[in-house]
Parts: C-alpha cells; structure tokens; sequence
C-alpha cells in the first residue's frame, strides 16, 4: 500500500514537473495554471460558438487552424459547440479563464482582448509546427486563469534609420500578439527618413524619404566611412491603413511617432523653411543627434497641425507620440525669431519654448481627441498638462512624472534596449554598443523603488526599443529583437521577477523549448542559451572560479591554461594567472560558442574595495568587487559585470590589501561611447598610505590628465602601502556641439590592476 502511495506520488511529482516545465511552454507564463490528466481533440468535426464581440478571438483560432491544420471549425449554438467563448464580466480586464475538458474548450472573458489572449495560449499550447495526425491535434486538459500585470506591453520599430516594409511590419505585429504584447510603437519620422506619406506636403516623401548614402562601420570609427547609395522608402496612407486593420486583427493598438522638435532633419530637408535658418540641408546620411530642428514659427506649427491632421484618422489609437527628445537648442539661441517669442511669451529659456512648442502641439492633438506621449525631454521646462511619458534616460523621469499625476511608460536603455548587443562575444553583429543580455531583460522592475502604492498606479507599463542605425536588415531586426522579446513580454505580463536567480532558469527552460516554435514561424532568433558565464568567487583569502550555463541537462567541458580538458564538476581554485577555456555539451556534441577568459591574479584580487558612491544601480551588475576580481571587461560593451557606470559622480576608491604590499604598477581604463554620453573623466590621483587617519593632504599625490585612450598605466617607484586611494574627477556636465549637450557625462572604470 505504502509503496503504492509513494508510487503514485512519484508519478504526480514527475508528472507535474514534465508538464508545468515542458510541456505547458507558455510565454509569457500565466498567472496561474492547474493542469489535469488527458486531453481535447481537435479535429474536422469540432465545432465552435463565439459571441460577436470575441469575433477577432474567434476568428484568429479559425484562420490558425486552416492555416497550419487546413480546417475550419464549424459554427454552431452555444449549447452544442465543442469549443465556447462566452462572456463573464467577472474576469479582469485583458484576462481570461480557460477550462479544457475531455469534451469542451470553455474560455470565459470580460473583454474582447481577454478572447484574443485565451486564443493565443491554445496556440501555445498545441504543438508547433501544427502537424495533425490523422486531422487531428490534441491539447492537455487544464485550467488556466489569467491576466496582465501590466496594462501596456508595448515594442517598438525605428523605421526611419532603416526602412522595412508593410508586410515585415505585419509579421512583427503578430509576433507581438502571439506575446500577448498589445501596442507597436511606430517610430515613422526621423533625421534620416520621413516615412509617412502627407497628401499636403508630398515633398515629405518625395524628397524627405530618401537619403544620399549612408554610414558603414560604427559612428565612432575614424574616418567614417560611407556606402555612396541613396537609400529610402517610405508608407502610402494606404499602406498604414492596411497595417491598421492587421493590428486590429491582432488586438495590436498601434501608436505613431511624428518626431518634434528635434530629429526633423528629414522634414526641413524637405521644406528647408521649417528650419530656424531656412537653408537647404541634406537627408542625414549619418547617426546622432542634429542641430537643426523645427522652428517654432506660425508657419512650422501649421505645417505639424496639417501633417497630424492626416496622421491623426489612420490611427484608432488614443495616443500620438510626438518625440520630443534629443532637441539640440543651437538653433533657437541663434534665431531672433525665437528669442523674441521666448520674452514675448515670458520664458525662461530655449527649455521653456521647447516646453511652450510640446504643450501647444498637445492642445491641438487633444482637441481631436487624442492624447500625446513623449520621451521624457518633455519635463523639461514643464510638462504638458496630459502628456504621457516615455522614460529612456533611466527610471527617474519616470518617477518624476508619476509624482506630478502623468502616466509612465518605462523604457529605461538599461533593459529595454535591444539595439543593444545581448552577448559579449566577439562575433556579435555590429551593434551601437552597450550591452543587454536575455537576463537583464528578465530581471527588469518598471514600478521603480521611489515610488510609494498610489504613484506607482501611473506606470502604464513597459516597452522595449529597436532603434535601427545599425540594423539594416529584417534578419537583424529578429536577431536583435529575439528572444530578448520573450523576456520583455513575461515581465509586462506576468510581472517581474521578485526571485531572478529561481525564476530564472524556469524561464530559459521555456525559451530553449520555445525555440522550434519560432522556427516555424520563420523568426531569426539569436540563441546564446549555451554561452558559459564565468564568476570569480572568494572563500577565505581563496580564489575559485566559477562557471554556469543557463540551461538544464547540459556538461561544461574545460581547460586552464590550455591543458587536458576535464568535466567541470565545481569551482576551480585559481592560485595564478588563468586562462580558462570552456565548452557546452547537449547529448555529447559541442553546443554554443567556445568561451575563453583571461584571469590575472594581481595584488588586488584577494584585497577589499570600498566605493564613495555606489555604482548606478543599471550599471552594477558585477558589484564593487567587479573591480578587483582579476577579470578585464569586454572592449566593446560597457555593460557587462566587469565595466561600473557611474552617472556624474567624482569616485574615491579605497583598497585595502590587509597589510603592508609593494606596488609597483597599477592600470585601469575608462570607457569612452559619446553617444551613450559616456565621457572617460579629465583627471585622475592615486596615492598609497598605511592609515585611514592619515591626513592625505600632506601626501603627494601625482595627477594624471587621461587622454583619448582612457587608459591609465602607471609605473609606482616601489611605493609600500596597506591602502591605495584613487581618485577620479567626472567629465561633468556634456558640453554644447557634443553628443549628449547639457546632460551629465557618465563614467565607466574597468578592472584596476595592482602589481
Ligand atoms: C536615443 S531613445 C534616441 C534615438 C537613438 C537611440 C539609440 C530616444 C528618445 N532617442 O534617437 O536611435 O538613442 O540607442
């Protein structure tokens, strides 16, 4: 009897296990799931009852069967019908109940997205691609109950910096609604390229649409280099509405961009008398920010309110986004025009006119009855009165926003940017830099700390960025976009994660199985699932080395120093320099990309470090001691755990070596990205001393002037020392003409080796 018992308990153990990890693949993941034994067949005879107002629901399940089954369910009553969607305004807004029986599909609903949402778990859960046997596909017998975290899950497309077509962008939508994501952010207007057809001003695209050549290589790279072809395209009104229905067949909401006052290059290229200076300047054929932006003369706000009034009836949404970012104000400090409104209107300065052009445009957008988002620039110098806002420079105007009552869309580039790379391997495509891998995204928050219960109720939600400067192509659009996406849509969904390193794994476990499905439906997805993360960890004055791969039933092969390879089975001891290598393996064959790591063991390796400021929090991901753990930081992406960002603070770091050492060299390096408004700092101190109460003024302490190599590389005279200070002043505040003006530089300090 005993043994029966533990039997069975094995198999429910065992069974839940498969079926909740495996099986039940679902991303994002419900809220809640109670799956039973058995399952529901569909077949040719299965029939279907649908209320009129779940008509998208109901019809998405049909197309998807007839398109990957090659049958139709048929309709019938509510009573007969095999598969039931009815309404039940108990359910939560966008949310669903789902009870699979042996003999019927009940989906229960408060909305028509609550519908849609039920139908794409089925999706899910039935197999992919959609092979009936026989006619027939078969789905487990559950019980499902769900709904948002978030009310906006949102992903957007630059389609200005590169250009994709109307049925790229399609497929991009329904890979949102499959997510469960319910607004594509169209980012349609920018310096290079105006994507929008303007019955008015058909110079726009004409002209507007296309560029004489454009940069190869990134922007940093001296010389630029540039491919010497004219590049454009652009959308006729009949192609966005085309892109409207689809949407809406997708419960996609979609919300265009119309770029002001800054990043209109395109636009005064066209009309060059929308400029402050009225002279005829090109299409820009490279990437950045541009001096020359609308000007806020009569004749400009009428030429924005004609575009709008075209642009505001193809979209059904409620919002217009109109940028508002990255608006350089050399040309209003130089205009008279504007330095006249600015004292006839009684403002401050340039910030308060921008705010006056935003608040302006708002009146006339909300006067046909919709509402205006912008990037958070639009704080600056009062924001306008129902104006929501995009957070992208970090969380905080965010929090801002939501302590004066305005509703938020986080979007911080520390975990929604997936024109950042996602791996820090070599071979990566060239990216603009920074770097966001799959975790990052999964481990993202977007109701931030400051905020108390009721503030938080203005975070909308969530969306994450592709900006296109450096993805010229569909394939590189999925790459950037997948699987980061998944992450993105189980954090908005489902909500973040309140336990990472649990959570976690159960998430990669589903993206590797997630896998196949994208496949069939043709997604060139980035797989760095079997790359190895390596960790230095610290045990009694002792060094290991720790390595990790996030999926499950794998081996870890490796080598130190090039000898005989071995199976990784714990930490290794690493008493010496180090250079490990290591592989994946999946069923005996070599999985995923070699994995190299060079470990100098310095003086500084088994010391203690202490920090005057923390790091920022987006940009702490290796901690303090990421400084000290003889492990460099990648040459190309700042935002690995080696790299600390600190954003405008001087730093004072003290090591403590825990007795007397010898010193005689000490290296670092700083990170130098202007676009990323990353500056290495002007100057930088050392000095070695023995006394937390000596008094440092009276010691000498040689200074450095860091020159564009940001790399520091001192030879000490022997100098003798339980404790090493450095010193290092910011860049400070982003001069005008630079990238990044009027912001505060950020600094970012790799490994500091002492020997
Ligand atoms: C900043 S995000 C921009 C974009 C760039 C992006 C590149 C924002 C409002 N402005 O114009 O494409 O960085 O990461």
């Amino acid at each position: 009897m005993i043994q029966r018992l533990i039997f069975l308990l094995l198999l429910t153990i065992s069974f839940n296990v498969k079926a909740q990890d495996l099986e039940l693949n679902l991303i994002p993941k419900p809220q809640s799931i109670e799956l039973k034994k058995g399952t529901f067949k569909i077949d040719q005879n299965t029939t279907l009852y649908f209320e009129s107002e779940f008509e998208i629901a109901g019809n998405f399940l049909n197309d998807f069967l007839q398109n990957g089954a090659g049958f139709q369910l048929k309709k019938t009553s509510e009573k007969e019908a095999n598969i039931v969607f009815v309404k039940d305004v108990s359910q939560p807004s966008e949310g669903y109940f789902l009870d699979i029986s042996d003999s019927k599909i009940s989906i229960k609903a408060s909305d028509a997205s609550g519908a849609f949402y039920a139908v794409q778990t089925l999706r899910q859960l039935l197999p992919s691609p959609l092979t009936p046997k026989g006619g027939t596909v078969a789905l487990p017998q559950l019980n499902i109950s769900d709904y948002p975290k978030f009310q906006y899950r949102g992903m957007h497309l630059d389609c200005s910096r590169h250009f994709f077509d109307k049925e790229f962008v399609k497929k991009y939508i329904a890979n949102l609604a499959l997510l469960k994501m319910n607004y594509f952010h169209w980012h349609l207007t920018d310096d290079q390229g105006w994507r929008i057809e303007i019955k008015k001003y058909p110079e726009l695209t004409s002209k507007g649409a296309f560029r004489e050549e454009t940069l190869i290589g990134h922007y940093n790279d001296t010389p630029q280099k540039f491919d010497g072809k004219r590049y454009g395209g652009f959308y006729t009104q009949e192609d966005i509405k085309e892109v409207v229905e689809f949407a809406k067949n997708h419960n996609v909401t979609i919300i265009p961009e119309i770029e002001m006052p800054g990043h209109a290059q395109a636009a005064i290229s066209a009309y060059p008398e929308l400029g402050c200076t009225g002279t005829q300047i090109p299409v820009a054929t490279t990437w950045g920010v541009f001096e020359d932006i609308f000007c806020p003369k009569e004749q400009t706000f009428t030429f924005l309110e004609n575009v709008l009034s075209e642009v505001i009836p193809l979209f059904p949404g409620e919002y217009i986004h109109i940028g508002g970012d990255e608006a350089p104000k050399l040309r209003w400090k130089n205009c008279t025009h504007c330095q006249q409104l600015i004292k006839d209107l009684n403002l401050n300065d340039e910030h308060g006119l921008q705010s006056y052009f935003i608040q302006r445009i708002e009146k006339f957008v909300n006067s046909k009855g919709k509402k205006i988002i912008g990037w958070d620039e639009i704080l600056e110098g009062g924001l306008a009165p129902n104006a929501t806002v995009m957070s992208w420079r970090g969380m905080q105007g965010g929090i801002d926003a939501a302590k004066q009552k305005h509703d938020v869309i986080m979007t911080p580039t520390s975990h929604s940017y997936f024109d950042y790379y996602e791996s820090d391997k070599a071979d990566e495509p060239l990216a603009i830099g920074g770097f966001l891998p799959l975790k990052k995204v999964y481990s993202f928050n977007p109701i931030p700390k400051e905020l108390n219960a009721e503030e938080a109720k203005f975070i909308l939600g969530a969306q994450a960025n592709l900006w296109t400067e450096y993805i010229p192509t569909e394939q590189q659009v999925e790459y950037m976009v997948f699987p980061r996406i998944l992450a993105m849509s189980e954090v908005t969904w489902n909500g973040p994660t309140n336990n990472l390193e649990k959570d976690y794994p159960d998430f990669v476990a589903r993206v590797e199985n997630f896998m196949p499905r994208l496949d069939a439906l043709k997604i060139n997805y980035a797989n760095h699932l079997y790359e190895i993360e390596g960790k230095i960890l610290k045990e009694d004055d002792k060094v290991f080395y720790e390595l990790t791969t996030s999926t499950k039933r794998k081996e870890i092969h490796y080598s130190i120093n090039n000898a005989k390879s071995e199976v990784y089975s714990k930490p290794i001891l690493i008493e010496a320099n180090a250079k490990i290598s290591a592989n994946v393996f999946k069923n005996g064959e070599k999985v995923g990309r070699d994995f190299s790591e060079e470990i100098m063991y310095h003086k500084g390796i088994t010391a203690k470090i202490s920090l005057n400021v923390p790091p920022n929090p987006a940009y702490a991901a290796g901690g303090k001691e990421a400084l000290i753990n003889g492990i460099r930081g990648s040459n190309t992406r700042y935002g690995d755990k080696e790299w600390l960002g600190f954003w405008g603070d001087d730093l004072e770091i003290t090591i403590d070596f825990g007795k007397q050492v010898e010193i005689n060299s000490l290296k670092t390096r700083f990170y130098n990205a202007p676009g990323q408004w990353i500056y290495a700092p002007k100057e930088f101190r050392y000095v070695i001393f023995n006394n937390l109460d000596e008094n440092l003024k009276s010691k000498k302490i040689p200074f450095f002037r860091i020159d564009n190599k940001a790399e520091i590389n001192v030879k000490t005279k022997q100098e003798k020392g339980r404790y090493l200070k450095l010193l290092v002043k910011n860049y400070g505040v982003i001069p005008e003409n630079m990238q990044g003006a009027g912001n505060k530089a950020w600094t970012f300090i790799d490994e500091i080796i002492i020997e």
